[in-house]
């Protein structure tokens, strides 16, 4: 069945094979998938904001697997008797919400991407992203209700969307050679910064100007051998290896651009600095490494004219007296 939605009705020892569906706002007897007298597997649907529910069980034991069942309006796996959970259905893998007792089964919110305009798309951060069954191997060629690959990132999702999003995590090395990596805050400097190519990472696959730390962009990039990733996961342990034989690519950011972004910091602070970017085929690719604030930096308050830091009367004297400076008009 490759329904947008619809309420899908299994009846008497039907062992219906309901897959990959947005099974949405219905409204009837039973709701999303109504069961009588049957064990249909019910694998990689979506269904949202049925009446009452998303799946109701006649005397039936559905088999519930890698689906997303959320926002139902009495229950979401019930029994004909309207809100009591269906005690027949083996629920596995699913996202479910206020839970449901079964192996791997979540009741996190799934994060999709736009439902009230009908977008039920998972979100990057959805905890629906493979989170499916660990052990589900896709058939040849089988596809999401997209007709997109059914698994990506090597682990099937639950609902009818498969993420196709896969983010890479590359490792960071802010001042390469140098651990721990100190950020003077009064630096007029370059801060270098490089992304680490290993064996089975090639740097020359990443698209250099979609490159931003912290949000601001390198004045420019480079590819030289420079050091080695750490292969410790905590995220601010840090090495001083040089060159490891795989290319690196190098950047170096205005610090003071970075200082700017980085709000109120005070002396041997620790911060972590977000690196994000893109490979040339458009793949996200994100890392991290941290540095220690050296000095004190607090960002400027626009009503402290004369920067001392306070806002006080000498600011307003400040204003005053530059007040009329702008409706002087030179001819
Ligand atoms: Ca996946
Ligand atoms: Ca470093
Ligand atoms: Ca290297």
């Amino acid at each position: 069945m490759k329904e947008q939605s619809g309420i899908e009705y299994c009846g008497w020892d039907s062992g219906a094979m309901i897959a990959n569906n947005l099974i949405i706002g219905n409204s009837g007897p039973g709701g999303g998938v109504e069961c009588w007298q049957s064990a249909p597997s019910i694998v990689n649907n979506t269904m949202v904001g049925n009446l009452p529910a998303g799946v109701r069980c006649n005397g039936c034991s559905p088999e519930i697997i890698n689906c997303i069942v959320w926002g139902n309006y009495v229950g979401q796996i019930t029994d004909f008797v309207h809100g009591v959970p269906a005690v027949n259905a083996i629920v596995k893998h699913s996202c479910v919400e206020s839970g449901f007792s079964g192996i791997g089964n979540i009741s996190g919110e799934p994060l999709f991407v736009d439902s009230t305009n009908g977008d039920y798309h998972l979100q990057p951060d959805s905890p629906c992203i493979d989170t499916g069954d660990p052990n589900y191997v896709a058939e040849p060629n089988e596809t999401d209700l997209d007709g997109k690959p059914r698994v990506i990132g090597g682990l099937v999702d639950m609902g009818a969307y498969e993420s196709q999003l896969r983010v890479i995590e590359v490792a960071v090395d802010i001042k390469p050679q140098s651990c721990p990596n100190p950020l003077n805050v009064k630096s007029l400097g370059l801060l270098p910064v490089a992304v680490l190519g290993s064996e089975d990472f090639d740097v020359s696959s990443i698209d250099a100007a979609s490159i931003r730390l912290a949000g601001v962009a390198p004045i420019r990039s480079s590819y030289e051998n420079v050091a080695t990733p750490v292969s410790d996961s905590n995220e601010c342990e840090c090495s001083i290896e040089g060159p490891d034989g795989f290319l690196d690519l190098t950047l170096k950011f205005e610090t003071r651009r970075i200082v700017g972004v980085i709000g109120e910091v005070n002396d041997g602070d620790e911060l972590m600095l977000e690196l994000t970017g893109v490979l040339s085929d458009e793949t996200p690719i994100e890392g991290s490494d941290c540095v220690i604030i050296r000095g004190r930096h607090k960002p400027l308050n626009k009503a402290d004219f004369d920067g001392d830091g306070t806002v006080d009367m000498a600011d307003f004297a400040a204003f005053a007296e530059n007040w009329l400076q702008s409706s002087i008009v030179e001819y």
